[in-house]
């Protein structure tokens, strides 16, 4: 399987994350990709591609122009207006007050995020921009013919609503490629979320659509992040009724126990008869992750990507978490090699 990846990356280096209302170094940083790249490399995986440049429109097609703009200029403005540190929201519309954008730069950050861990600073841009044509340009190889493609994206995507960020994510790389699928004139597109948190920015972006089926499975939003979304009954609106899947776990849960969400979403996607095939990949799904309580084993994502390649489809799968741990390369790589197989 060729991979796709982009030095670029590096240039989203924040130094901070608000945990346990102290600033820690991120859990979201440079090494994981590194971590991933090497795994890739030392595995002799396949080829590696540097993206190609796609421009802001196929952004555009799932994320709002006004968010897209905010993001662009959110570090200068916040520079401009003389704060001291990193950019963090710490204000917002809560209920009863009023959804409309604020010219100031502490009112536009608590306008377009949905949390506070997720600091802004200097290459926050130019690496989400990157982490998109990274995720674009699997797309295109899939499209041309590829049965599957590695989109090692950093920043991570599934978090992002059309304009919202959050979760350490900032375009909704998963998205982006469905939307790219769907533009191109495939039918219907099918989203896997397998990361271990909801893929709340997903969902929400084709909530009310039946062209994009999403499912995702995760940690118990009444435990962890993202805390507001991701209940077993959301199962999509209007149009889009019944084209919505999430399958909530416990913590201690096992690959035994989470494969059989697996196989549920495998046959809901089946049962759809879509196009193509977008995998968030999150690998926080591992037992030893530091942010997460599933207890998968890097066995597993061999099977996980055995499985995923017996639904026959074309498929992008574009990273998103999974921390700290050296592991968080053999378990990533572990899938594309389970489907290679
Ligand atoms: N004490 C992804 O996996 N909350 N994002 C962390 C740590 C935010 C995870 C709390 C988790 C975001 C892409
Ligand atoms: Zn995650």
């Amino acid at each position: 399987m060729k991979t796709v990846f982009s030095l670029l990356h590096s240039r989203r280096a924040v130094k901070t994350e608000l945990d346990g209302g102290v600033l820690i170094e991120p859990h979201e940083k440079p090494s994981r990709a590194e971590t991933i790249l090497a795994r890739v490399k030392g595995q002799a995986l396949g080829e590696i591609l540097e993206p190609e440049e796609f421009g802001l429109d196929p952004i555009r097609r799932v994320h709002s122009a006004d968010y897209v703009e905010f993001l662009e200029h959110c570090w200068t403005d916040w520079l401009a207006a003389g704060k001291p540190g990193e950019a963090i929201p710490a204000v917002w519309c809560g209920r009863g007050m009023r959804a409309r954008v604020p010219k100031d730069i502490d009112g536009r950050l608590g306008y377009y995020s949905f949390a506070a861990e997720t600091s802004i600073s200097d290459g926050t841009w130019e690496a989400a921009r990157a982490s998109a044509n990274v995720a674009l340009t699997a797309q295109k190889l899939v499209a041309g013919g590829e049965r599957a493609a590695f989109a090692l994206c950093r920043p991570p995507g599934h978090h992002a609503h059309a304009d919202l960020f959050g979760g350490y994510c900032f375009f909704n790389n998963a998205a982006i490629v469905a939307q790219a699928f769907r533009d191109q004139g495939a039918q219907r597109v099918a989203i896997l979320d397998v990361d271990f948190h909801h893929g709340n920015g997903t969902q929400a972006i084709f909530y009310q659509r039946r062209d994009v089926l999403t499912l995702s499975l995760h940690g118990d939003p009444d435990l962890v992040f993202p805390h507001f979304l991701g209940f077993e009954d959301e199962t999509g609106e209007g149009e889009g009724e019944g084209y919505n899947l999430n399958l909530v776990y416990p913590p201690g849960t096992p690959y035994a126990v989470w494969s059989q969400g697996l196989e549920t979403a495998c046959q809901r996607i089946a049962g759809f008869q879509p196009d193509a095939l977008v995998v968030a990949l999150g690998v926080d799904t591992f037992e030893e992750d530091p942010i997460s309580f599933f207890k998968l084993k890097s066995d597993d994502y061999l099977t996980l990507g055995q499985r995923l390649q017996r639904l026959g489809l074309p498929t992008v799968f574009t990273m998103e978490g999974g921390y700290d741990v050296d592991a968080i390369g053999v378990n990533a790589v572990n899938v594309m090699q389970g489907f290679d197989r």
